[in-house]
């Protein structure tokens, strides 16, 4: 399928949708008061009663909002997404509706098909050999910790942090990923990120801020880097310096699973390597979907429409949570509400 032809797919499956709920253009504060979390008991507030977390492991997560599973995801499965992933670079997969996103060093006119290209895949889902990473029974084990067990897979991401041009581009600044998110409640979302390589310093490992998922959605900006910054890249600007940092150190196959509201990011990449990590959000299918209008997350809404529209003519009032419920895929038990 070309672009095209993803694309009429795409329009044709939101039509299907209905219109942008009446809600529309309501003001809220920000989207965290539109639908805070359901209860649970006190005890445990972010992971679910299932014998696969220790004790030990389940309140960490608790108390930090990440978890390390060290060794989950075997060297043969990494093999076979970074050949997927070098497939795609040499121009011989076909990208159906995969977005390709560029760090902002690189200038426009320049085109080699190689890794050099592309900083990050999104939206893999209709790809069979990468969307398996989203279906191994190893990660969604893990995720059932967090989700329960009708598992949705929300959002893919293949991540090949580049080589830094001395700008420091390739940092990701602190943020948290519900900013991007429109469903919620977000104690029934998790992101699995596995390292498809020794990730540390050097190259740009992830930096968690321990126990800030147990705070509420901040308001995000493009932050104020002399280099430039990359397309939706939007960072939290009122965090507590002093917080602590934690740098995860990981080595292939080793995954983090983390809540949304965590403030994360990740280094400058000093390496000459091409630093590759992938990705994906689940959510409990019970979840329900938000509207971001009137939100801080309306600004998200309004650029990521921007650039679906040029690059695949998608209608510009097509809403954030449209997109999620198209691209949304049932990986386990149910589809309920998602
Ligand atoms: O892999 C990385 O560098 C961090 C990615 C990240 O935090 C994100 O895309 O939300």
């Amino acid at each position: 399928m070309n672009q095209c032809q993803a694309a009429a797919r795409l329009r044709v499956a939101l039509g299907h949708l209905g219109q942008p709920s009446a809600r529309a253009g309501v003001a809220y504060p920000t989207s965290g008061a539109v639908s805070p979390n359901s209860f649970h008991p006190p005890q445990f507030q972010y992971t679910r009663d299932n014998d696969v977390l220790s004790l030990e492991q389940r309140n960490f997560y608790e108390e930090n909002g990440f978890l390390v599973i060290k060794n989950l995801v075997s060297d043969a499965d990494i093999q076979r997404f970074r050949d997927q992933f070098e497939r795609i670079c040499r121009g011989e997969v076909k990208l159906e509706q995969m977005m390709i996103m560029r760090d902002v060093s690189i200038a426009k006119s320049e085109y080699i098909p190689s890794e050099r290209m592309i900083s990050k895949i999104q939206y893999f889902e209709d790809d069979k050999e990468l969307f398996r990473y989203c279906t191994l029974p190893e990660i969604l084990k893990y995720v059932e910790c967090f989700t329960g067990p009708n598992i949705m897979a929300m959002h893919t991401m293949l991540i090949n942090k580049p080589p830094d041009s001395g700008k420091k581009t390739s940092r990701h600044p602190l943020h948290q990923d519900e900013h991007y998110i429109s469903f919620r409640p977000s104690n029934k979302i998790v992101c699995a990120w596995t390292a498809m390589e020794h990730i540390d310093r050097n190259n740009g490992c992830l930096c968690v801020l321990p126990g800030t998922h147990k705070g509420s959605l901040k308001p995000h900006d493009y932050p104020n880097w002399e280099g430039g910054v990359n397309l939706m890249f939007y960072g939290i600007q009122d965090y507590d310096e002093n917080s602590p940092r934690v740098h995860l150190v990981m080595e292939k196959g080793d995954t983090v699973f983390f809540h949304p509201l965590l403030i994360h990011g990740s280094g400058w990449n000093k390496t000459q390597g091409y630093r590759k990590a992938i990705c994906c959000h689940f959510a409990s299918a019970d979840c329900h979907y938000i509207d971001v209008k009137g939100t801080s997350q309306e600004i998200v809404e309004r650029e990521f429409m921007e650039l679906v529209h040029r690059l695949y003519g998608i209608p510009k009032d097509t809403s954030l949570k449209e997109v999620s419920r198209y691209r949304a895929r049932l990986v386990k038990g149910q589809r309920i509400s998602l």
